[in-house]
């Protein structure tokens, strides 16, 4: 059979699931009356709600003659791992790009990694409905990108495929507006080489890994050699070169969006299967009686972690299903068998346990999937993750680019600079301006919030990873102290009206608080303790106090993504089913101080 792997790459939501949709619908996968509503890809809660891919996905579709095996990828810098990986499946790549947009931080990375593994790509120019695109000047930029990136002669010579994935048409020419995307395919079908049908011994290596709570762990990979069939005995050749003999239990191809079971897949193809125990990325299934290994195939480190510990606030198990130490461990050690590029360790205290990640998007998806199954926990400050390299202290430093309205671009540049961000490019943008940074990691905590604040929610903000480089020295995170609930009760909106010239209030009024729970941002730096549970002289009033006369702002509510980057060191987000919260973590204001002393002696 006639054979294409692609892998569709580009930066967050430059529309790589969207055209893998059409292309589903255009291969007829669906009969006809079906409704599949739209990113039918995008198939956990989480990423459906967000509107990002979190894990890369196989689908399979036939056009014409020929089988297209696609690899949709995410686009967020924090899984750029999974399209490292996922590559490995791949004989060439569709590179997206948006028609506005044009390359951004993660279009390089992706393109980088692509080139470097020799792959043939084909460059779609999508979104060219949007009113001030301009694809003949993105084309240009993404040229000049595989020039600076090192493409061969033969990768330099991509052809260019125009369209709108959200209006269902592709086209060579982007003035010439077509009814479908059949031109992606034929283009797909012409120019990514047909997959090589290598003969010989079993290899298969393991590049993914699909999840079933029924079936557990799915191997998933492309048969680089031979044929593998079902019930089969194999070697699995192991990253350090061990070898352990094991037997493929099911086996499947991918089919549409779902799987099929067959009985045996050739070289070329890419298969799922079962029934090898405890297997890991980048192993080889091999030959039984003479097994080799493939190259082994990095995995990303991590660059972020996190205290997670149980609940251990006054509010503790109000909510949460799951709130001991042992669940929280054998959650955490359970996601370990599909959540690649995280780490959990030990600390000295079993209640607590360091989670290593790849940014905060990685670390709040986990958390936030854990919140919706019924646990409760609470999260320290982000830390990045410090190196020791040729015995100087190295920190890891992004890439960050910024596009904002022009009356903006002076408070952001500001914002930056105090988190010692570099500016490298700064120049216009259609009408906005586009500026490019290098600032460590540590400075991107928390910046987003302060940002959008600054621009009015106007600037469009992506950082990508770049390189270890020396400390770059101190920062200062948060400007401002807090405010801190005094007393357990409910808040009263008559004591909020009257706090609201020391600052921005994180709780409406009737709101249950705790001592040490931080309620609102102080206008000073310092922390303030403050009693928003009415005070005695007021106990004639009614309880809800709802005053004609008073105007209290709306509450700020933080996402979760907002409050992780939000706390200082010596606070937690508190997360249960319901609720998210802020607190000290030493909650009583005595004990606080002292500690404070002694952090400072
Ligand atoms: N105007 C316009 N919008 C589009 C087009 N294609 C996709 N979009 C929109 O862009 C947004 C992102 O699309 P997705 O397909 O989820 O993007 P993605 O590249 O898969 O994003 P990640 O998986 O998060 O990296 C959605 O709101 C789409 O509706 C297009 O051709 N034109
Ligand atoms: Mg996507």
């Amino acid at each position: 059979m006639n054979i294409r792997n692609v892998a569709i790459i580009a930066h967050v939501d430059h529309g790589k699931t969207t055209l893998v949709d059409k292309i589903l619908h255009t291969c007829k996968l669906f009969r006809d009356n079906q409704e599949t509503g739209e990113l039918i890809l995008d198939n956990n809660d989480l990423e459906r709600e967000r509107g990002i891919t979190i894990l890369a996905k196989n689908v399979s579709v036939m056009y014409k003659d020929t089988k297209i095996n696609i690899i949709d990828t995410p686009g967020h810098a924090d899984f750029g791992g999974e399209v490292e990986r996922v590559l490995n499946m791949a004989d060439g790549v569709v590179l997206l790009v948006d028609a506005f947009e044009g390359p951004m931080p993660q279009t390089r990375f992706v393109l980088q990694k692509a080139i470097a593994a020799g792959k043939k790509a084909i460059l779609v120019i999508n979104k060219v409905d949007k009113p001030n695109c301009r694809p003949e000047e993105v084309h240009d930029m993404v040229f000049d990108l595989f020039f600076n990136l090192e493409a061969t002669e033969d990768q330099l010579n991509f052809p260019t495929i125009y369209g709108s994935s959200k209006q269902g048409w592709m086209s060579t020419d982007y003035k010439v507006q077509t009814d479908s995307i059949t031109p992606l395919l034929d283009c797909i079908v012409a120019n990514i080489p047909p997959a090589p049908i290598r003969e010989g011994t079993l290899q298969v290596q393991i590049t993914s890994l699909d999840y079933s709570s029924f079936i557990g762990r799915i191997a998933v990979g492309r048969v680089y050699r031979g044929v593998i069939k079902e019930n089969m005995a194999v070697s699995v050749v192991k990253r350090d070169g061990s070898i352990v003999k094991s037997r493929v239990k099911d086996l499947f191809i991918f089919d549409g969006l779902g799987k099929l079971k067959v009985t045996e897949v050739i070289a070329g193809d890419i298969c799922a299967f079962t029934g090898i125990e405890g297997f890991e990325i980048g192993d080889t299934v091999s030959d039984f009686e003479k097994p080799e290994g493939l190259p082994v195939i990095s995995i990303d480190e991590p660059t972020m972690s996190m205290l997670f510990t149980i609940n251990t606030s006054p509010f503790f198990g109000k909510d949460g299903k799951f709130v001991t130490s042992r669940h929280l461990r054998d959650r955490l050690f359970k996601e370990l068998e599909k959540n690649l590029a995280l780490r959990v360790e030990e600390t000295s205290s079993p209640d607590s346990y360091i989670v290593f990640g790849r940014g905060i998007l990685h670390l709040s998806v986990l958390i936030e999937t854990m919140r919706r199954e019924g646990y409760e926990l609470q999260v320290g400050q982000p830390q990045v993750i410090i190196k020791e390299i040729d015995g100087r202290k190295h920190e890891p430093v992004e890439v960050l680019t910024i596009d904002t309205p022009q009356e903006t671009s002076s408070r952001v540049i500001d914002l930056v600079s105090q988190r010692k961000g570099d500016m490298l490019v700064m120049q216009p943008k259609g009408d906005l301006i586009h500026m490019e940074f290098e600032i460590p990691s540590r400075g991107i905590i928390g910046l987003r919030n302060n940002i959008l604040t600054a621009t009015a929610g106007e600037a469009i903000m992506a950082h990508r990873f770049k390189a270890y480089e020396p400390w770059k020295g101190p920062i200062s995170q948060r400007i401002s102290g807090v405010l801190i609930s005094k007393d357990k009760g409910t808040s009263v909106a008559y004591s909020i009206d009257k706090l609201q010239d020391r600052g921005k209030f994180f709780i409406a009024a009737g709101e249950e608080v705790y001592p040490g729970m931080v309620i609102g941002e102080h206008i000073r730096p310092d922390d303030l303790v403050v009693n928003v549970c009415g005070e005695k002289k007021l106990t004639n009033m009614r309880a809800s106090g709802t005053d004609e006369k008073m105007r209290i702002v709306p509450a700020i509510k933080f996402s979760l993504e907002e409050s992780m980057e939000y706390i200082a060191a010596d606070e937690y987000v508190e997360i249960t089913p319901v609720s998210l919260r802020i607190r000290k973590i030493v909650l009583d204001e005595n004990e606080r101080k002292r500690t404070t002393k002694k952090a400072e002696a």
